[in-house]
C-alpha cells in the first residue's frame, strides 16, 4: 500500500498516520517529524530548518525532496509507505511523481482529512500547552494556515483528477476518525 495523508495543520495527519501505517504494515514517514528530530539533535539540517519551521513557512523543496527520496529508498519502504505531510506543494507532487515513475511504482490513495479552520486553531493551541511545540503559537499557526491554503490545498484537486483522493471527515473522536479512514480505504478495494 502506498498512501499519502494530507490535511491542514491540526487536521490530524500525524495523529492518524501511526495507526494507518500499523494497520497496513508499512512505515509512516513524516517530514515534520524528520525535521523536528534534526532540530532536537542539533544537526546541520536542523540548524538550517529551525527558523523556517518556527515561522510556519515551508522548508525549501530541494532539501525536502532529497530527504524523502532517500527515505523511500530504504528497505522498510520497499513494499509500501504512508507519507505524512509530503508533498505539500505542486513542485513536491512533481518530484514524488517523478520518483515513483522512475521506480515503476504508483500511489494507491491520498487520504484528505477535512476539518473546519476554527477547530484547527483550537487543537493546535491546546497542543501548545501540552507539547510546547515552538510553531504552535497564534502568529505561526496563522501563517501555517495561509501556506496550507495557498500551496497545499491545490493538491486536492490534482489528486482528485488522478482518481486517488479519499476525503474523510476529520471531526470527531480520534478513534472515530481512524475507523472512517479504514472504511473509506477498504471501500476502494
Ligand atoms: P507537520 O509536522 O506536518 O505539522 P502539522 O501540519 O501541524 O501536522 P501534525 O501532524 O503535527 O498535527 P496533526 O494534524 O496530527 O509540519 C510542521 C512544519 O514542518 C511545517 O510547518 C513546515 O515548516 C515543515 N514541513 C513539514 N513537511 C514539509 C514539506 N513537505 N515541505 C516543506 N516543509 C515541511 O494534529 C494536531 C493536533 O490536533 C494534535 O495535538 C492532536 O492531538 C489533535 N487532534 C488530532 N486529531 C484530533 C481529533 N479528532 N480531535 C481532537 N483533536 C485532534
Amino acid at each position: 500500500m502506498r498512501l499519502l495523508i494530507v490535511g491542514a495543520p491540526g487536521a490530524g495527519k500525524g495523529t492518524q498516520a501511526g495507526s494507518i501505517a500499523e494497520h497496513y504494515g508499512i512505515p509512516a514517514i513524516s517530514t515534520g517529524d524528520i525535521f523536528r528530530a534534526n532540530i532536537k539533535n542539533g544537526t546541520e539540517l536542523g540548524r538550517k530548518v529551525k527558523a523556517i519551521m518556527d515561522a510556519g513557512d515551508l522548508v525549501p523543496d530541494e532539501v525536502t525532496d532529497e530527504i524523502v527520496v532517500d527515505r523511500l529508498g530504504q528497505a522498510d519502504a520497499a513494499t509500501g509507505f504512508l507519507l505524512d505531510g509530503y508533498p505539500r506543494n505542486l513542485h513536491q507532487v512533481d518530484a514524488l511523481d517523478a520518483y515513483l515513475k522512475g521506480s515503476g511504482l504508483a500511489l494507491d490513495a491520498v487520504v484528505s482529512l477535512d476539518v473546519d479552520p476554527e477547530l484547527l486553531t483550537a487543537r493546535l493551541l491546546k497542543r501548545a500547552q501540552i507539547e510546547g511545540r515552538t510553531d504552535d503559537n497564534e502568529e505561526t499557526i496563522r501563517n501555517r494556515m495561509k501556506v496550507y491554503a495557498e500551496q497545499t490545498e491545490p493538491l486536492l484537486s490534482h489528486y482528485e483528477k488522478a482518481g486517488l483522493l479519499v476525503s474523510v471527515d476529520g471531526v470527531g473522536e480520534i478513534d472515530e476518525v481512524r475507523e472512517r479512514i479504514f472504511a473509506a480505504l477498504d471501500a476502494r478495494g
